[in-house]
């Protein structure tokens, strides 16, 4: 049973051969930054061998799913030409679909990257731009029969309300998925901390998350060690931010998360097990909780 505000549990997703039950618990989505400069200061630069150790530990620790990504999304960003980053991603997509027995996901905006990703052995497709960046990005997810991210991105776009700007830019990408032949149940929506909002916004979006449930889709957060919770703790850096995220993941599961993207794993699967405990209580006579990873 799953007490937090619902409307209705979207239907249990397969991704990679693995059954995600929505409302069951929070999965956690391990980051695998295969960049020289993101923002969270995990970035691997170039080390494929260090991003798979990095993923194994991961998955030891207790992460559902690795999201790798090869180009750093951090507001002014420098963009990588497309070659750059496949060769960044796919090396380790290659070697973490053989040697992890967890879903990876591709963190890309761009359809060609995307698809030699699939190819290499990811399962997923997390698209920070909800495909309105790439717009082969959309027909290739349906081409392919993959489960995907799309992801609202406010950055250049005009404020109006923060729920209602973010379900207006998701019915966008879901019109787009419609569109392409994508079935609604394959996706999974996340409203975008940290991009194109300020502070006050990204606070207000997870204090009001329970409303993007009406949209009956699993919903994926990522505040992990953001310049929100620094700016929050009085401007500490990404490295300082590990309990500022964990108190943002535990909101963001008790008004509705599915699942959080985050950078620090074993510690993360702490915070998603009791704040699971809290706020998913099971029916008296039920059977145990599953153990934790
Ligand atoms: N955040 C980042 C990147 N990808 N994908 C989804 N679905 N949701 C997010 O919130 C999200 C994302 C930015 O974080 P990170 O990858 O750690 O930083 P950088 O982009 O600088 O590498």
């Amino acid at each position: 049973m799953d007490d937090r505000p619902t409307v209705s549990v979207p239907a249990p997703l397969v991704i990679g051969g693995r059954r995600f039950e929505w409302g069951a618990r929070t999965y956690l989505m391990g980051v695998i930054n295969v960049t020289p400069d993101s923002f969270s200061g995990d970035g691997l630069g170039l080390d494929a061998e260090a991003a798979v150790a990095q993923g194994r530990r991961f998955v030891t620790e207790g992460a559902d799913i690795l999201d790798v990504g090869g180009e750093s999304t951090r507001p002014g960003f420098q963009g990588v030409p497309l070659e750059e980053e496949m060769r960044r991603v796919l090396p380790v997509v290659e070697r973490l679909a053989r040697e992890v027995d967890v879903p990876i996901s591709i963190d890309t905006c761009k359809a060609e990257v995307a698809r030699a990703a699939l190819k290499a052995g990811a399962h997923l497709v997390n698209d920070i731009w909800g495909f309105r960046h790439d717009p082969a990005m959309a027909p290739l997810v349906a081409e392919l029969g993959v489960p995907a991210v799309v992801m609202h991105n406010q950055r250049g776009r005009e404020f109006h309300d923060v729920i209602g700007d973010i379900r207006a830019g998701l019915e966008t990408s879901l019109r787009l998925a419609e569109r392409a032949g994508i079935p609604r149940r394959r996706l999974i929506i996340d409203p975008g901390f940290g991009f194109g909002w300020s502070v006050e916004h990204n606070l207000e979006m997870l204090r009001r998350l329970g409303e993007l449930r009406e949209m009956g889709l699993p919903v994926l957060v990522g505040t992990s060690r953001k310049s929100t919770i620094g700016a929050v703790l009085g401007d500490v850096p990404p490295e300082e931010r590990l309990m500022g995220s964990a108190a943002s993941v535990a909101i963001a599961i008790v008004h509705g998360a599915d699942m959080v993207r985050v950078h620090d794993v074993a510690e993360m699967v702490q915070v998603c097990r009791v704040t699971d405990a809290i706020a998913r209580p099971r029916p008296a006579g039920s059977a145990d909780r599953p153990p934790p990873p």
